[in-house]
């Protein structure tokens, strides 16, 4: 068994051992869980933290912003903070900064913060320039962008011209995939240029227009890497629209169902799947592990990813990484 999940076994028997089956707990701990918006990804991160706060007998309260930024967010945040019986929230700062100073305000008021997907500042709540929060659990999106590189490169014969169409500046996830994606073309594949990335804030159809312009201007474009759900799925959409399936390759980052049927109709060739059920799962545990008086949790948790391609879709214990979302 790895180190890894050693530690994290190790964590789940001191919950378990340390918080009698929803007895103190229940009693003791109160969680709020705020997203970043409405998404696949959240649904499936909501189902992790709903089926740990059963199986912990903790309370959730959840809110889902409705667009992606601090302005949908903030207010959302404050609102908790004054109920006055939370005790911890679980969040995804829309903006790795200006969510800084509403998530300290919280603390301020007795509320521990942990943060999933995305991260405030660098991320190292260790020695960084924020340590408030208990712990970051989410990818190394750094990484996810390296794996999408060489994916795209991979389906690209490794030269010609790259587009990357993103979400929004100033958001830990989405920039450290551009970082790690630019990092690897311009490290390991030189015959390979890459444009962009244009922001989509977070809006499909934006993102759709974005490439499609692009496909318009660069004839000779022979990729796309969209970095989260609505990028990608918007980039695949504005390709089939050109008639360039096949021809024009896209990776996409976050394996939705219309992700993985484009994958299947031959215009995405891969698709990066990262665990928010885990993500989700894992910060009502750790929660109601501080709640016990655990006091060595680790401060960053990465939780890996699921690389998915037409070879591999079918196995299920791939398959089992696309995002499941409950029907209403
Ligand atoms: O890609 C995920 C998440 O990791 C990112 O921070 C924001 O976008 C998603 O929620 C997908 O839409």
């Amino acid at each position: 068994m790895s180190k890894k999940r050693l530690y994290l076994a190790l964590i789940t028997a001191l919950v378990l051992a340390a918080v009698p089956h929803g007895a103190a707990a229940q009693d003791k701990i109160k969680i709020g869980f705020l997203p970043g918006v409405v998404d696949p990804f959240y649904q499936v991160m909501q189902l992790g933290v709903e089926v740990a706060a059963k199986d912990l007998g903790v309370q959730v309260v959840t809110q889902i912003p409705q667009t992606w930024g601090v302005e949908a967010q903030t207010p959302i945040l404050d609102a908790m903070v004054a109920r006055g019986d939370l005790d911890y929230i679980v969040t995804a700062p829309t903006d790795k900064d200006q969510m800084i100073g509403p998530l300290k305000a919280a603390v301020d008021a007795g509320i521990k913060v942990i943060t999933v997907d995305t991260f405030l500042g660098d991320g190292d709540y260790v020695n960084g320039p924020v340590t408030f929060p208990i712990s970051y659990i989410g990818s190394d999106n750094v990484e996810g962008g390296r794996i999408s590189a060489r994916g795209l490169a991979k389906a690209t014969g490794g030269k010609g011209l790259v587009y990357i169409n993103s979400t929004n500046p100033n958001v830990s996830s989405v920039e450290g995939r551009e970082q790690g994606f630019k990092e690897v073309m311009e490290k390991e594949f030189p015959d390979i240029k890459v444009l962009g990335p244009d922001y989509n804030l977070d809006d499909q159809n934006k993102a759709a227009q974005q490439t499609a312009a692009v496909l318009e201007r660069e004839a000779d474009l022979a990729g796309v890497f969209g970095t989260n759900v609505f990028s990608a799925q918007g980039a695949g959409t504005a390709v089939v629209n050109a008639g360039l399936g096949g021809h024009v390759q896209v990776v996409a980052y976050d394996a939705t169902q219309l992700a993985i049927e484009l994958m299947n109709n031959g215009v995405v060739s891969l698709v990066l799947a990262q665990k928010p059920f885990d993500m989700g799962y894992l910060a009502v545990q750790f929660a109601a592990a501080d709640a016990a008086g655990v006091t060595s949790l680790p401060r960053r948790v990465e939780t890996g990813f699921a690389i998915i391609d037409k070879d591999n879709v079918k196995d299920p214990a791939i398959a089992r990484f696309i995002y499941q979302v409950p029907a209403k």
